[in-house]
């Protein structure tokens, strides 16, 4: 595809390439279940584990950003408006203990990712139930996905419905599978074996 008007040619990682269209890209089952008594779990190392449903993750501060969405398969997605809540107001009120420094972020359907507890931490790391301007479909992760702009979209979990924290970092779904446990887009780490 042509340059997307308005984006500098920098704007683009390695190995990527723009599209208009938003594919749906699902390894299990998705879901079945009423937004209205989803409940997020934050659990493991943190002083006050808690469980918090979609309405009083909602009352939370709102923020919005714009950012890139980058698939490890090569496809980009221009300038995606995303509202929702920064991981860390909900992290802060469960109280991570010193020795957390990862995490475990999880769907009911049993995909999960690993990622450092400072990401999560990062004020553009969301939970998201709105997509320009309109609720995220259900396909997308409605009622909350993870965003972590910055690094593939395999981090960005749909329907996230626990964040663990741990002293260790396991791999997750597609982790195990080979690809890159840290993810960054702007070094284009895809797969574990391109590390020195
Ligand atoms: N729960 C869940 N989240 C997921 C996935 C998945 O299979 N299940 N796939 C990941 C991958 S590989 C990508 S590219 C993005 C795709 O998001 P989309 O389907 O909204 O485009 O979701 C990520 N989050
Ligand atoms: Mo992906």
């Amino acid at each position: 595809m042509p340059p997307i008007k308005g984006k500098d040619p920098g704007d683009l990682p390695i190995g990527q390439h723009w599209i208009k269209k938003w594919p749906v890209r699902t390894a299990e089952t998705p879901p079945d279940v009423d937004p209205e008594s989803w409940t997020l779990k934050i659990s493991g190392l943190v002083e006050k584990p808690l469980t918090l449903n979609f309405q009083e993750i909602r009352k939370l501060d709102v923020v919005e950003i714009v950012r890139d969405f980058h698939c490890v398969e090569s496809w980009s997605v221009p300038d995606n408006k995303w509202k929702g809540v920064a991981v860390y107001r909900i992290l802060e009120l469960a109280n991570p203990l010193p020795e957390a420094r990862y995490a475990i972020v999880r769907s009911p359907g049993g995909y999960e990712t690993n990622l450092l507890l400072e990401v999560l931490l990062c004020p553009d790391t969301l939970l998201v139930w709105e997509h320009n301007g309109k609720p995220l479909s259900w396909d997308h992760g409605y009622p909350l996905r993870l965003i972590v702009p910055d690094l593939y979209a395999y981090k960005s979990v749909k329907w996230v419905s626990e964040i663990s924290l741990l002293d260790e970092d396991r791999p997750g779904f597609w982790e195990k599978q080979g690809y890159h446990r840290g993810a960054n887009v702007w070094s284009g780490d895809r797969f574990e074996k391109d590390l020195p």
